[in-house]
């Protein structure tokens, strides 16, 4: 009997340490809930439709598989309009030779309406089409007028977009001198696909290589 209270005695003595390790090894795994771990799930949310954001990217996507149909457009959070409510500026795509649109292809300029709202006010702005296929964008203020300018980057060229302080912008791409659009220009970019070597062509203005 004697040897049987030790026994429980001894378990009991045992169990806190026990307790203590199996609760290390659930917080490591997860299994408890930790003051720390936070459910990704609960960090964001969706608010795409309900911001009235619809825009859509064109790719040109085609059989020719070039590589600009899988650069994708560029974006930038921008307060265009200052009125302390950052702005999204979206850059579409283009066409390709076999990668035609059913419409036109529209950059957007989603206006930051303050209450959860976006309203795309590209077409009034002047920066809904580009006459080049568009793959990323920069904002700076280059002429220090307090008003966010727009760089365009894109295939063949890019465009240098002032911002006229009024909500619209205006294309000073030749005004700013052949030298803005020559230094994304130089890029390269695929003008082929996979040779049946399983070679890349690679191409751009004045130079070749492979
Ligand atoms: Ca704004
Ligand atoms: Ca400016």
């Amino acid at each position: 009997m004697s040897e049987i209270r030790a026994t429980s005695s001894d378990r009991l003595r045992r169990f806190p340490l026990a307790a203590i390790a199996f609760v290390c090894v659930a917080l490591v795994l997860g299994f408890l809930p930790s003051g720390a771990a936070v459910n990704p799930r609960e960090i964001f949310s969706d608010v795409t439709d309900p911001a009235g954001i619809t825009w859509k990217q064109f790719s040109g996507e085609s059989p020719d598989r070039f590589m600009i149909e899988a650069a994708g457009g560029g974006v930038a959070f921008l307060d265009y309009d200052g009125d302390g409510l950052l702005d999204i500026f979206l850059v579409n795509g283009g066409e390709t030779p076999k990668g035609k649109s059913p419409g036109p292809v529209k950059n957007a300029l989603y206006r930051n309406l303050g209450n959860g709202k976006f309203e795309d006010v590209a077409a009034k702005a002047g920066v809904d089409r580009l006459p080049f296929y568009g793959m990323g964008v920069a904002v700076g203020d280059y002429d220090n007028d307090g008003h966010a300018d727009l760089y365009i980057t894109g295939t063949p060229r890019a465009a240098l977009y002032h911002n006229n302080g009024d909500g619209t912008f205006t294309d000073l791409t030749e005004k700013a001198g052949d030298a803005v659009s020559q230094q994304w220009r130089r890029h390269i970019y695929r003008r082929q696909s996979l040779l049946g070597s399983g070679q890349v062509h690679w191409t751009c203005p004045g130079r070749r290589g492979h």
